[in-house]
């Protein structure tokens, strides 16, 4: 049976705002009150889904979130109309305000981990929504994201979902952003690799001394749990909590991996020789041949990385086999970066071509490529399990084209956020998405 890699990624939001909400990403705190402009985020976004699909791959698409999140401003304890609690918030608590609208939900690789049917005790595609409990803007995603998902993989005989895990720091869960996975075909069992931060409950663990890990293993445990993964099937492996300190802030700003290949910074992990041998073993066991491609901290330091987002890029296979890169422009800008990929596609390799997109206005919050998509393993019969309204066609992108178009504003600033209208505005838009969507009510404005 054919398999496939189905990329969902997360369409911008209406209140997309740069509001210095994260801590420990470089990216989110330097461009802190900048003004933003989400239709063009919202644009950039699409257009990279209709690029992939046009190179011919199966592309998809999860809807944005209601925000503001007047519900998390009410558990706060403001309190009267949807415009009361608005104006109280930013009058005695703007950061609670600003946090409650960022569109943080974009950066879908954090919303979930998901196991292929492959690697699963119960045949199932597994679904685990991430708690986000790092970021108090990112922990009230996860009700919503489990709606969004459940209502785009709805079939039970296929897919099986499972709430966040414990809202605490100890089982802290960033989702795809640190879970990659290794297979010779996508359809057939893999090797799952699980990066951490940090241990919750083994000190024996170093964990960074600036910034948070927002991983823990023991979310990473819990998750491979629920998913009924196989001792054989996994790989846990720690990030050098030096690089979290630089930056770092989720393993797939250092790392990305796909099929057989994982390509990472040379500093991204704590013992990595032997982490690369389990996971060259665990894979030929399989059947898969796994390779790496280390790149040396001479060529490209970690800040150019961090800078560049080359990691944040998507792998993909191409149907000859060979691979290509998907990164952001700040790649080609960074003349140490640009020059090592035009070594590294010239050098007869498994990855052969880099395509770059712009994306800057996720980028300035610390999103790039990879941050902005979800992969979903799917055969055949799953991949028709799908709900059909999520998947990308030409005339799909055409209407959500002009949905941001007709909905979207192209300047929002912090004071903006105050306007009740705002929340008007992206409860119309989003009511119309999810009829486009073929959602159902998944929002917390239609189902109270
Ligand atoms: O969680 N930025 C996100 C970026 C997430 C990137 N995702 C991956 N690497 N997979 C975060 O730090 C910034 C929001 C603001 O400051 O307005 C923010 O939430």
């Amino acid at each position: 049976m054919k398999s496939f890699e189905v990329n969902f990624d997360g369409l911008v939001g209406p209140t997309h705002n740069y509001g210095g909400l994260s801590f420990g990403n470089v990216a989110s705190q330097s461009n802190s009150q900048q003004a933003s402009n989400p239709k063009e985020a919202a644009l950039q976004g699409l257009e990279k889904m209709k690029a992939l699909m046009d190179m011919g791959f199966v592309q998809g698409v999860l809807a944005p979130q209601e925000r503001p999140d007047v519900a998390a401003l009410r558990s706060l304890g403001f309190a009267g109309t949807d415009a009361q609690v608005i104006e109280r918030a930013a009058k005695e608590a703007m950061p609670l305000l600003v946090a409650s609208c960022s569109a943080s939900s974009m950066w879908v690789a954090n919303a979930a981990t998901v196991s292929p049917s492959a690697d699963t005790a119960d045949g199932r595609v597994h679904f685990t929504a991430a708690n986000l409990n790092c970021k108090f803007h990112r922990s009230i995603e996860h009700p919503t994201t489990s709606r969004v998902l459940g209502a785009m993989f709805a079939d039970q005989q296929h897919f099986a979902h499972h709430a966040a895990l414990p809202a605490v720091a100890q089982f802290g869960d960033e989702g795809a952003a640190n879970h990659t996975r290794f297979c010779r075909e996508y359809g057939e069992a893999g090797v799952e690799f699980f990066v951490f931060g940090r241990s919750a409950f083994d000190s024996r663990y170093p964990a960074p001394q600036k910034y948070p890990a927002r991983q823990t293993l023991e979310a990473s445990q819990a998750v491979a749990r629920l998913h009924g993964l196989s001792e054989e099937g996994v790989v846990f492996a720690q990030q050098n909590p030096s690089v979290i300190d630089q930056g770092v802030f989720h393993n797939d700003v250092i790392a990305v991996g796909n099929g057989e290949l994982l390509f990472h910074h040379q500093d991204a992990f704590l013992n990595t020789e032997q982490m690369l041998a389990e996971l060259h073993g665990k894979l030929a066991a399989r059947g898969g041949n796994f390779q790496s491609i280390s790149v040396p901290r001479d060529q490209v330091a970690v800040e150019d990385a961090v800078r560049s987002y080359l990691f944040n890029s998507q792998l993909l296979s191409r149907a000859d086999g060979s691979m290509l890169l998907i990164v952001p422009e700040e790649c080609r800008a960074n003349p140490r970066v640009w020059q090592y990929l035009q070594g590294l596609t010239a050098a007869g390799g498994p990855i052969r071509e880099v395509k770059v997109f712009d994306l800057k206005q996720s980028m300035q919050n610390g999103g790039g490529p990879a941050c902005l998509r979800l992969r979903v393993a799917l055969n055949e019969t799953e991949l028709a399990a799908v709900n059909p309204g999520v998947i990308m066609t030409a005339p799909l992108y055409d209407t959500l084209t002009r949905w941001v178009n007709k909905h979207y504003r192209d300047a929002l600033r912090e004071s903006d956020l105050a306007d009740p209208q705002l929340l008007l505005e992206c409860r119309t838009a989003l009511d119309e998405l999810t009829q486009i969507l073929k959602l159902g009510a998944v929002y917390p404005f239609q189902i109270n």
